[in-house]
């Protein structure tokens, strides 16, 4: 049995959500209660001693950060699509994967942060942040379906969320169209699933 414990207005969460709806795997949510803090709980800090979600079980084998998630899901359950043998194609994955946890996070995903919950960050910074990694992604799929090969792959669905939530954020999105042409692409895939906020709200 697979469990994600899981918050619904994550976007990093997200991620694991929506790639295990596209490879079609049951799996149960366990929420957990970020505003009460269980995250800190020494139950589910044994879980993840980062105290974050999200975190998968699979028949007891834990893994905690969604990148990492994505990596063991496509792996284990996916095809030769999700986890391709190519070093080349790996290794470009893994550069979105470093992206998503890095500019994407310290980009547009705190500036959601800032505006939906209120958290205390650097705006200016996250601000410049999201706009370079924004215009990075908007020109790298003018000539390209999918962040890396033919097909989708991790590397997408990694960094999609927090692009899709990005409004949420104060960014207008209008503005990356090649953004807004992939975010389509992602949508049609069989299995695909949203999240509140997501643009088109
Ligand atoms: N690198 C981690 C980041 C996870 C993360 O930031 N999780 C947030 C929710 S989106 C969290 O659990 N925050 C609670 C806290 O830090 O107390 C990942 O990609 O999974």
């Amino acid at each position: 049995m697979i469990t994600l414990y899981d918050m619904s207005l994550s976007g990093n969460c997200h991620k694991v959500r929506l790639l295990l709806n596209l490879l079609g795997l049951s799996y149960q949510t366990q929420a957990v209660d970020l505003r009460g803090g269980e995250q800190r709980s020494p139950d589910y800090l044994l879980r993840n001693p980062f105290g974050q979600v999200p975190v998968l079980d699979d028949d007891g084998r834990i893994i905690r950060d969604s990148q990492a998630i994505l990596v063991y899901l496509a792996k284990r359950y996916g095809g030769e699509q999700w986890w391709p043998d190519d070093a080349y194609q790996l290794a470009q994955i893994a550069a979105w994967l470093s992206t998503a946890a890095n500019e994407i996070f310290h980009g547009p995903a705190k500036l959601r942060l800032h505006h939906k919950f209120g958290g205390t960050i650097d705006t200016e910074m996250a601000q410049q942040t999201a706009e370079k990694v924004m215009a990075i992604i908007d020109r790298h799929l003018q000539s390209r379906d999918w962040l890396v090969g033919d097909n989708v792959s991790i590397a997408d669905i990694a960094v999609y969320p927090y692009l899709a939530l990005a409004p949420e954020g104060g960014i207008d999105i209008v503005a990356y169209p090649n953004i807004v042409a992939w975010f389509q692409r992602i949508r049609f895939l069989p299995g695909y699933v949203a999240m509140p906020g997501m643009w088109p709200t």
